[in-house]
């Protein structure tokens, strides 16, 4: 069970995050900046096909992103939270800046999520007397920068030992940890090869196995794999999503909603089928 706000989420089955990308310089051509009746539209839609919560994003993380000041963040962020205020799903907000954190959480937000994993000053008390979910990240350097030297000695143990510190400084503060949520951070710092030994070991990345986030969707590292250019990658985004559940990921934060929830369908069905759930036989 996750709280999130005036939410419990039941993690005993996978969760879909669905992207409401609200910046003008999306990597994956979704962006809505400024056209707030189409964000909703298209959170409306995911909600239709199935997104347990929607994640909105207001400024651009991917590598070499400029980033917005406060006010522009909020400029875009508001009026999309505020009409989706009674839709119904827990809103999720991805920032690390703690004056939108406040106040995002002051108009319904029920969860934060911060690839800074709450390392900006003032992040941290922002939500401790709150009671929203919080999801955790790792990145190596920051979006500027980070695509430029990714290293590791072993990436799976340093990102498994980040995710823990995090999650003990978040405890520490006041945050309960029955509210966190983790993720490895695909693409924050990685190259090819660090993505596939985290997707490979996702399971051991949890430390008193709370919940794990995947944000693989439409990614980079499927591009490498496959070729195949951003607006082409949703097959590989899929095969990945179901490999993420597979090995242990509760949460995955994805474009395609209406897609990768029929995937878990499938992937569900086989699960309960070798548990040997008796309404299958
Ligand atoms: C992630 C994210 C991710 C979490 C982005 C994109 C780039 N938040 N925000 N995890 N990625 N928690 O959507 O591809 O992987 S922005």
């Amino acid at each position: 069970m996750l709280r999130c706000g005036s939410y419990t989420l039941d993690l005993s089955r996978p969760l879909v995050m669905g992207i409401v990308n609200l910046t003008p310089d999306s990597f994956s051509g979704d962006g809505l900046a400024d056209d707030v009746e189409r964000a909703v539209d298209q959170a409306y839609q995911q909600i239709a096909a199935g997104a347990d919560i929607l994640d909105l994003g207001a400024e651009s993380s991917r590598p070499g992103a400029i980033p917005a000041t406060v006010d522009e963040e909020l400029r875009r962020l508001l009026p999309v939270l505020e009409a989706l205020a009674d839709c119904g799903v827990p809103l999720s907000i991805d920032t690390y800046k703690p004056e939108v954190m406040r106040a995002s959480l002051a108009r319904g937000a029920s969860m934060i999520n911060d690839i800074y994993a709450l390392r900006m000053p003032g992040a941290a008390a922002a939500l401790a007397d709150s009671d929203c979910a919080v999801c955790l990240m790792h990145m190596q350097g920051d979006p500027l920068t980070m695509q430029q030297q990714p290293s590791y000695g072993d990436v799976v143990a340093e990102v498994r030992s980040f995710l823990r510190e995090r999650a003990d400084a978040a405890i520490a503060s006041g945050i309960q940890a029955e509210r966190l949520v983790l993720d490895p951070g695909f693409c924050f710092g990685k190259t090819l090869a660090h993505n596939l030994e985290l997707l490979c070991n996702c399971a051991r990345l949890s430390p008193d196995g709370m919940p794990i986030l995947a944000g693989i969707s439409r990614k980079s590292m499927l591009g490498m794999l496959t070729g195949q250019p951003v607006e082409q990658r949703l097959a590989a985004s899929l095969s990945a999503a179901v490999l993420a559940v597979q090995r242990g990921v509760g949460i995955l934060r994805v474009h395609d909603v209406a897609e990768t929830v029929a995937a878990l369908a499938v992937w569900q069905a086989v699960e309960a089928c070798s548990a040997g759930a008796a309404h299958l036989r």
